[in-house]
C-alpha cells in the first residue's frame, strides 16, 4: 500500500516538473519579431514566479491589417544612414541602432505587477493621438506609431494626427498617411511644437486628446488608465511614467515609479522624489501621483477642457516653457496634474537638440519661460529673474491676451500654487544686508514712526530687501501717492503698494508712484518727489556695518 502511494507521488512529481518545463519553454519560444533579442523576450507568464512581463509585437497577419497598404520596408530603406556617416549627427541619438531595431520589437512590461489585474470601464471614450515632429528619424517615428496601434485597444484610437513641422522631406509624413487611422498635416513653415500641437488639437475629432513625442514606444495597456482617469474627472491632466529608451543602444529601461515633475526658479524642469510624507501615505503602488508640473511631451487631456483653459500660449516658439505654462494654468484654474504608474511610455531622452532654433536656443527659451513667468507667477517672478538675470530686458512679445484669459478663467494666485501644490519649492533666502543709509554726513533714521534725516547718525540699521526698506518689523511707506507726500514707518507687508521701493542709481524709487525718496530740507521729514538721482537730497548710500 505504502509502495503504491510512494510511486504515485513520484509520478506526480515528475509530471509536475515536466509540465513546468513545457510551460516555460512555450513561453520562451522565439517571437515573430526577428529583432527581439533573447533577453528581451524572456518572460514568465506566472507572475508569482516573476512579475516581469514582456509586451509582445503582434502576429504577422495582424501587422498587415494594422498598416493597410503601407509599404514599411520601402519607407525605412528610403532614408538610411550612409556608410561612414556619424550616426548621432542628425538626430542626437544613434540612428544606426534605431534603424537596426526595425519598426517594432518586444519591450519589457515595466509596470508594477499589480497593474495587470486592474479593470477599466468597457465604454471608455476614444482619443485622437497628436504627434508633432520636425525632421524625426523614420525608424523612430514609425515605431512610435506602430507601438500605438499594436498596444492600444483599437476602439480607443480614433485617429493618429501627425503634424509635420516643416521637415526637409515631406514624404516622411505623407507616406505614413497610408496607414489606416493615420492623418498627416504639414506646416507651410516652421512653427515649433506649441503651435503645431494646437493645430493638431483643432482638427482632432475625438473628445480626448493624447499628445506624444515622435520618438516613443508605448507599453502594455498604456492608454486605458489615462483615459479612465480623465473620463472620471475631465479636469484631470494625466501623464504616464516615462521610461527611458537609451539614445545609444535603444535599450528600453524602466524609470523609477517614485518620481514627479518639479523645477527650480530658473524654470528648469527636473524629476524629483515624491515628498516623504506622500510616499509613506501611498499604500497602493497603482495609485496616481500628484505632480506640480508635467514633463510636457506625453499627456492625456479632455479636449473641451484643453480648449476651455486656452489651449497653449501660441506666442511661444519652437520648444520649451510650454509645460510650465500649461501646468501652472491647469492647477491655478481649477484642474489637476497627475502621473499614473500603471501607464508606461518609453521616450528617447537626448542630450542636445538635433534641430536649429531660428532665433537661437537661449533666446527662445527665455522668451517662452518669461511669458510663463509674467503671466502666471505674480510676485514670485522676481525669483525667476534672480535665477536667470539674462532674461531681464529680453523681448517676449505681448501677454495681454493671456492675462485676459487668466482673469476670465478666474484663476487662483501663484501664492496658492506655492502653498497648496508645490510647498517644497523653497523661496530663496534673500540676504538681508544691514546698512546705514547715508546722505553726505547725514543719516536716515527713525524716531517712533517718523523717519527723519539726522546729523547725529546713531548708526540705525536698515535692511534693504526688495521691495522693502525695513527696520525690524517696521517698513518705510509713503503716506500718499503724490509728489511732496511724507514718508512714515508702518508694519511691514510685502503686498502693500505703499511700501514697495527699488534702487535707482543711488536714489530710492517708490515702485508704484515712480517718485524718489528726498530729504528736501535736512530738518523736516523726508518726502517723495520727482526722481532726479543726481540731486544730493535724493542720494542714499547704503553703508554696510558689520
Ligand atoms: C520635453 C518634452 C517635449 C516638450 C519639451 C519642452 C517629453 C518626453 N518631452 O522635451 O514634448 O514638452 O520638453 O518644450 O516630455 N518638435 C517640433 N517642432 C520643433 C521642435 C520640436 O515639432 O520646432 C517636436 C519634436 O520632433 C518632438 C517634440 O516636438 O517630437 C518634442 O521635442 P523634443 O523631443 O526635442 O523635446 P524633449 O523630449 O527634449
Ligand atoms: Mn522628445
Amino acid at each position: 500500500m505504502r509502495r503504491i502511494r510512494a510511486n504515485a507521488i513520484a509520478i506526480l512529481t515528475v509530471a509536475w516538473i515536466l509540465g513546468t518545463f513545457y510551460y516555460l519553454w512555450q513561453d520562451n519560444k522565439p517571437q515573430s519579431s526577428p529583432s527581439s533579442s533573447a533577453s528581451q523576450t524572456r518572460a514568465f507568464k506566472h507572475t508569482m514566479l516573476c512579475p516581469l512581463q514582456v509586451t509582445q509585437p503582434p502576429r504577422t497577419e495582424q501587422q498587415g491589417q494594422l498598416l493597410g497598404g503601407f509599404d514599411e520596408k520601402a519607407y525605412l530603406v528610403g532614408k538610411q544612414l550612409k556608410p561612414g556617416d556619424d550616426p548621432y549627427r542628425e538626430h542626437a541619438f544613434n540612428l544606426q541602432e534605431s534603424d537596426r531595431l526595425g519598426s517594432e520589437r518586444a519591450i519589457r512590461d515595466t509596470r508594477h505587477y499589480r497593474c495587470a489585474s486592474l479593470n477599466y470601464d468597457t465604454d471608455l471614450p476614444a482619443t485622437s493621438i497628436i504627434i508633432t515632429f520636425h525632421n524625426e528619424a523614420r525608424s523612430t517615428l514609425l515605431r512610435t506609431i506602430k507601438s500605438v496601434l499594436m498596444r492600444s485597444p483599437p476602439s480607443l484610437i480614433q485617429e493618429i494626427i501627425l503634424i509635420d513641422d516643416f521637415s526637409s522631406d515631406p514624404e516622411d509624413c505623407q507616406l505614413l498617411s497610408q496607414i489606416p487611422k493615420v492623418r498627416c498635416l504639414r506646416n507651410g513653415r516652421r512653427e515649433g511644437l506649441i503651435r503645431s500641437r494646437v493645430r493638431g488639437a483643432n482638427t482632432a475629432s475625438a473628445s480626448i486628446l493624447t499628445f506624444l513625442d515622435s520618438h516613443c514606444e508605448v507599453n502594455t495597456d498604456w492608454l486605458q488608465p489615462m483615459i479612465q482617469r480623465v473620463k472620471e474627472d475631465h479636469t484631470r491632466v494625466v501623464s504616464p511614467i516615462i521610461d527611458v529608451i537609451s539614445l545609444d543602444n535603444f535599450a528600453y529601461l524602466a524609470a523609477s515609479a517614485d518620481l514627479r515633475g518639479g523645477f527650480d526658479w530658473s524654470l528648469h524642469f527636473k524629476w524629483e522624489q515624491i515628498p516623504i510624507e506622500q510616499k509613506m501615505a501611498r499604500s497602493d503602488p497603482t495609485q496616481s501621483i500628484r505632480t506640480p508640473v508635467i514633463a510636457g511631451g506625453i499627456f492625456v487631456m479632455d479636449k473641451s477642457w484643453f480648449n476651455h483653459l486656452g489651449q497653449y500660449d501660441t506666442h511661444m516658439d519652437i520648444w520649451g516653457g510650454e509645460n510650465f505654462e500649461l501646468s501652472f494654468r491647469v492647477w491655478m484654474c481649477g484642474g489637476s496634474l497627475e502621473i499614473l504608474p500603471c501607464s508606461r511610455v518609453g521616450h528617447v531622452f537626448r542630450k542636445r537638440h538635433p534641430y536649429d532654433f531660428p532665433e537661437g536656443n537661449a533666446l527662445t527659451y527665455i522668451k517662452n519661460t518669461r511669458r510663463a513667468a509674467e503671466v502666471w507667477m505674480d510676485e514670485y517672478k522676481q525669483y525667476y529673474y534672480s535665477a536667470r538675470p539674462s532674461a531681464q530686458g529680453k523681448a517676449f512679445g505681448s501677454i495681454a491676451d493671456r492675462l485676459t484669459l487668466r482673469r476670465k478663467l478666474n484663476c487662483k494666485p501663484f501664492r496658492w500654487y506655492m502653498e497648496n501644490v508645490y510647498p517644497e519649492l523653497r523661496v530663496p533666502e534673500q540676504e538681508a544686508v544691514s546698512s546705514v543709509l547715508k546722505q553726505g554726513g547725514l543719516c536716515l533714521e527713525t524716531r517712533g514712526l517718523s523717519p527723519q534725516v539726522s546729523f547725529l547718525c546713531v548708526l540705525q540699521r536698515w535692511e534693504l530687501i526688495e521691495p522693502l526698506i525695513r527696520q525690524q518689523d517696521l517698513c518705510l511707506a509713503i503716506s500718499a501717492f503724490t509728489a511732496g507726500s511724507k514718508v512714515k514707518m508702518e508694519p511691514c507687508n510685502t503686498k502693500e503698494p505703499r511700501q514697495k521701493w527699488k534702487p535707482k542709481g543711488t536714489a530710492l524709487q517708490h515702485m508704484v508712484s515712480g517718485l524718489c525718496l528726498d530729504s528736501q530740507t535736512p530738518t523736516g521729514p523726508p518726502v517723495i518727489t520727482q526722481c532726479r538721482p543726481q540731486m544730493a537730497s535724493q542720494s542714499w548710500e547704503p553703508q554696510v556695518i558689520t
